[in-house]
């Protein structure tokens, strides 16, 4: 039984992670303000210690990595909105970078004991850059405080594990979806918000012609990946940034017409001019994950299936 944190655990990726966790028996912690999260995501379970707090709280953020000794952080906490970190820079450093920061130099300061320390990151630090598939070799090209706060903490999570032998690993993340995932913001996934909108016979606002690509990666596919990178016998080679996908790519026109085949539904569509830095063509070259032994299980039509038998469940 190990001893795991994970910030932002009510949210999508964290409370997915912390099922999976409690099912196996480890002891979880979850911080989270439930700014996006949502209390119902946490696992019901003796195994679960939740605090509803900031990580910018610097002296609780201390006090509990001190006191818990963790064996595995996971930090998923963050302000998830690039629109958000467009409205409000400042703010959203604290949060996306600065907390995160501070929460390594605990561990550098008090020589904490952690096994792997994981710092989710996003495919936005590629921004529009055209070349593709995307490689973690890539040119990095932030164009929003989200881009940048992601890749300026992946780089302190890398250098903190070169400088200070701390055992570290980044993540970016493509497209999720899956159980969980929150459709009530418009920068929502875009499969929770068609999910929501099938169920509840909403129209659904189409951003642009349907044809930008995404790679579209299940929530079972992400957690198994982050589990190979910090809980198999693999984890101690797992160093640097990963991309986390699928591999695929697909138009949101054929992910839509996949999920109306499954549900029989007809979604009905409005369509409106495409969002401002709205990104065309986004998928990820997976190899070097792959060449720690991971290999998706869902494409997006069974991923789709499944995320459709969960919410008739
Ligand atoms: C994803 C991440 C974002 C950031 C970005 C980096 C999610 C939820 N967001 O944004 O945090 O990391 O990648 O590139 O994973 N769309 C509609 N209608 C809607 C909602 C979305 O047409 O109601 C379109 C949207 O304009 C985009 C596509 O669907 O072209 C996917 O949108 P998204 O918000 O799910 O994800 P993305 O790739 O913009």
């Amino acid at each position: 039984m190990s001893n795991v944190l994970i910030t932002g655990g009510a949210g999508f990726v964290g409370s997915n992670l912390a099922d999976r966790l409690v099912a196996q028996g480890d002891k979880v912690t979850i911080v989270d303000d439930l700014s996006m999260g949502l209390v119902e995501n946490i696992p019901d379970s003796d195994l679960v210690t939740f605090y509803e707090e900031s990580i910018t709280n610097k002296e609780f953020m201390e006090h509990l990595l001190v006191k818990n000794k963790f064996d595995y952080i996971y930090l998923f906490a963050g302000v998830a909105s690039v629109a958000d970190s467009v409205a409000r820079p400042y703010e959203t450093h604290q949060v996306n970078q600065e907390a995160n920061v501070f929460l390594l130099e605990v561990i550098r300061k008090r020589k904490l004991p952690v096994k792997k320390i994981l710092f989710a990151s996003s495919a936005a630090v590629y921004g529009d850059d055209p070349q593709l598939p995307k490689t973690e070799l890539s040119r990095i090209k932030p164009l929003t405080p989200y881009a940048i706060d992601k890749f300026a903490s992946e780089r302190y999570m890398i250098d903190y594990g070169n400088l200070y032998d701390l055992p570290t690993v980044a993540v970016r993340f493509f497209n999720i979806f899956g159980p969980k995932q929150n459709p009530s913001s418009p920068y929502s996934g875009v499969i929770s918000i068609i999910t929501d909108c099938i169920r509840e016979g909403k129209t659904f606002n189409l951003y642009g012609d349907g044809e930008q690509v995404r790679d579209f990666v299940y929530i079972d596919d992400v957690i198994d990946a982050l589990l190979l990178l910090t809980r198999s016998d693999k984890a101690a080679e797992a160093h640097g940034t990963y991309n986390i996908a699928a591999g695929k790519k697909t138009s949101v026109n054929d992910m839509i017409a996949a999920y109306e085949k499954i549900t029989g539904k007809k979604l009905d569509i409005n369509q409106e001019a495409a969002r401002q830095g709205d990104i065309k063509y986004s998928y990820a070259d997976i190899s070097k994950l792959a060449g720690l032994g991971y290999k998706p299980v869902y494409n997006i039509e069974t991923g789709l299936e499944k995320y459709w038998e969960y919410i008739n469940k």
